[in-house]
């Protein structure tokens, strides 16, 4: 075997945020910087020798290259196998089901998630490690430490690999086995839902529904699943074949960035179902005729619904959801009798809680909803499951979501992003809010008196970790709340992301626009956090 020791130094940007690295393509073109990064998640792991490695992205550009500069590092650093989705493609919750269904050590993920992907714009990489999930902190941390002091990394010199078939073959002394990405994914979901009530849905003729891939990896799957094997009609599918630059779009599963499929939902003659996914397949919003239904009750939706479901028969042990995400799902908790964990945003903070049995249902605002099925987010599992639902309710989405409301009463829900600001600024804006935090308790600001405002403090309850300052939280006698946070996941200057709520029992006043009924909040934030003067921009560049 002709391994390559080739000499490096550090670069000093490469410590991970939310979700893994993610930078301009242009970025990752440079010499050594992915090699670096990838020496340096190796260089962190131990005992990984003869083990198996998942390998795989959600195809936006620079996948294919990447892949195969992992392969050879891969096989220098002595793991024993690769498995590799057909074309260096696997969807982030395909991913985590693979490491799972065959107990490896862990994977490789290539994605910048909702960043649009094309030669100069965003590409990503993350480790999840043996059950599926994210790298907890402490595992990133010391991936970030290794990247500044790395000298050298080690690759095999070898040609690049044919990963168009199915098939084995050796790299060195390392075995790749390329795989179809989709048929492991489609097993776990057929053991979870009832696929014959929702083939009896969709091929009723009385239900029509149309499912937005974006150009993303999500396609091959929603074909396979929803049209060829649940009997969807063709078509069913849109925008169902990934490209490197997702079609010039931006494949984000949002109001303002899935708006071709908003656009159907709220036209003439709109089906009874739509829904879109990010990048990577991990995210998804669901909507119904005329009406969008917020990822924060999607996820107290899904947790009072599982009759019927059959993964979930047993009901729930209990729920999490990230620290911003509305607090509809611990009204459900309460009722069922079960915990409502609350953690740190990012995936990666519900993975203790799923190994542990503590959660079964895990979501936040984010458009991400999931359940320790694996340990990611994912975003054809939510569309099965609200199928399951609506196989068994017979109603349409609009009619189960708004007797959710009058059961548990509705809170209502937005998210403001700011982006693009000045990293500066934006820290000025943060240290502002810390300095007023002590003494904001007891004031009156509208007709909101502060219950609480606190830097947001995670104590993991199952290994004592401590995640500090993710999220200055503002929180009001009527249950109400401002939260402000850094978005960890940007590659262009600063993203600001205030995330507001509020609680309406009465059913007579849960119909209002979420904007009108939170305006005073909105207000609010601007004047606690001097937002416009921060940032020099009047309104929000994105509202979900
Ligand atoms: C990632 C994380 C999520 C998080 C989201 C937004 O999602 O996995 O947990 O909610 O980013 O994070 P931030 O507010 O820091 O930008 P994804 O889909 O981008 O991997």
């Amino acid at each position: 075997m002709n391994v390559r020791t080739v000499a490096t130094k550090p670069f000093s940007d490469q410590k991970p945020g939310t979700s893994g690295l993610r930078k301009r393509v242009p970025v990752f073109q440079q010499p050594h910087y992915l090699e670096n990064f990838v020496q340096s998640i190796f260089d962190s792991l131990e005992g990984y020798q003869g083990q198996t490695l998942v390998l795989g992205g959600d195809g936006r550009y620079y996948n294919q290259q990447a892949v195969q500069i992992i392969l050879k590092m891969a096989a220098a650093a002595g793991f024993g196998r690769v498995l590799v989705g057909r074309t260096g493609l696997l969807s982030t919750p395909a991913a985590s089901c693979v490491i799972r269904k065959n107990q490896a050590f862990g994977g490789i993920v290539l994605s910048a998630s909702h960043n649009p992907g094309g030669p100069t714009e965003d590409f990503g990489i993350k480790y999840n490690i043996s059950n599926g999930g994210p790298a907890p902190e402490k595992v990133t941390e010391a991936i970030y430490a290794r990247s500044q002091v790395i000298d050298q990394y080690q690759i095999l010199e070898a040609n690049e690999v044919d990963l168009t078939k199915p098939g084995e073959f050796k790299l060195g002394e390392m075995t790749v086995e390329v795989i179809d990405p989709v048929t492991d994914y489609a097993q776990l979901m057929e053991s979870l839902f009832d696929f014959d009530r929702i083939h009896e849905l969709l091929t009723s003729g009385g239900f029509r529904a149309c499912i937005d891939a974006m150009h993303a990896i999500t396609g091959p799957y929603a074909h396979r699943i929803l049209e060829q094997r649940l009997g969807a009609p063709a078509g069913t599918v849109h925008n169902g074949t990934p490209l490197e630059d997702f079609g010039g779009g931006h494949p984000d599963p949002n109001l303002v960035y899935a708006h071709d499929l908003v656009d159907i939902l709220y036209g003439e003659n709109a089906p009874d179902f739509g829904a879109a996914f990010d990048g990577d397949g991990d995210r998804n919003m669901i909507l119904g005729r005329k009406f969008f239904v917020t990822p924060s009750d999607s996820l107290a939706i899904l947790a009072a619904n599982t009759r019927g479901v059959p993964g979930y028969k047993d009901g729930l042990a209990g729920i999490a959801r990230s620290m911003p995400t509305s607090q509809a799902a611990n009204r459900v908790a309460e009722k069922l009798g079960i915990e409502c964990y609350e953690t740190p945003t990012g995936w990666k903070f519900f993975g203790n809680l799923l190994d542990a049995g503590r959660a079964t249902l895990c979501g936040e605002e984010s458009f991400g909803t999931g359940s320790n099925h694996i340990r990611e987010k994912d975003g054809l599992w939510a569309v099965l499951f609200w199928l399951n639902i609506l196989a068994v309710r017979r109603q349409s989405v609009e009619e189960i979501v708004t007797q959710h409301w009058q059961t548990y009463g509705r809170n209502y829900y937005s998210r403001h992003d700011y982006e693009g600001v000045d990293t500066d600024r934006a820290n000025t804006l943060v240290e502002g809010l810390r300095a007023q935090m002590a003494a904001l308790k007891g004031k009156s600001l509208g007709r909101y008196t502060v219950d609480y405002s606190d830097d947001f403090s995670y104590t993991d309850p199952i290994d004592g970790s401590i995640s500090q300052k993710q999220g200055i939280r503002i929180g009001f006698t009527d249950g109400s709340r401002i939260v402000f946070r850094l978005s960890g996941t940007g590659t262009q200057g600063a993203t600001l992301r205030v995330y507001l709520e509020s609680y309406e029992p009465d059913s007579a006043k849960q119909g209002l626009d979420p904007q009108t009924a939170l305006a005073e909040l909105i207000t609010i934030a601007d004047q606690v956090a001097q937002i416009q003067v921060h940032t020099g921009m009047e309104k929000p560049t994105v509202i979900t």
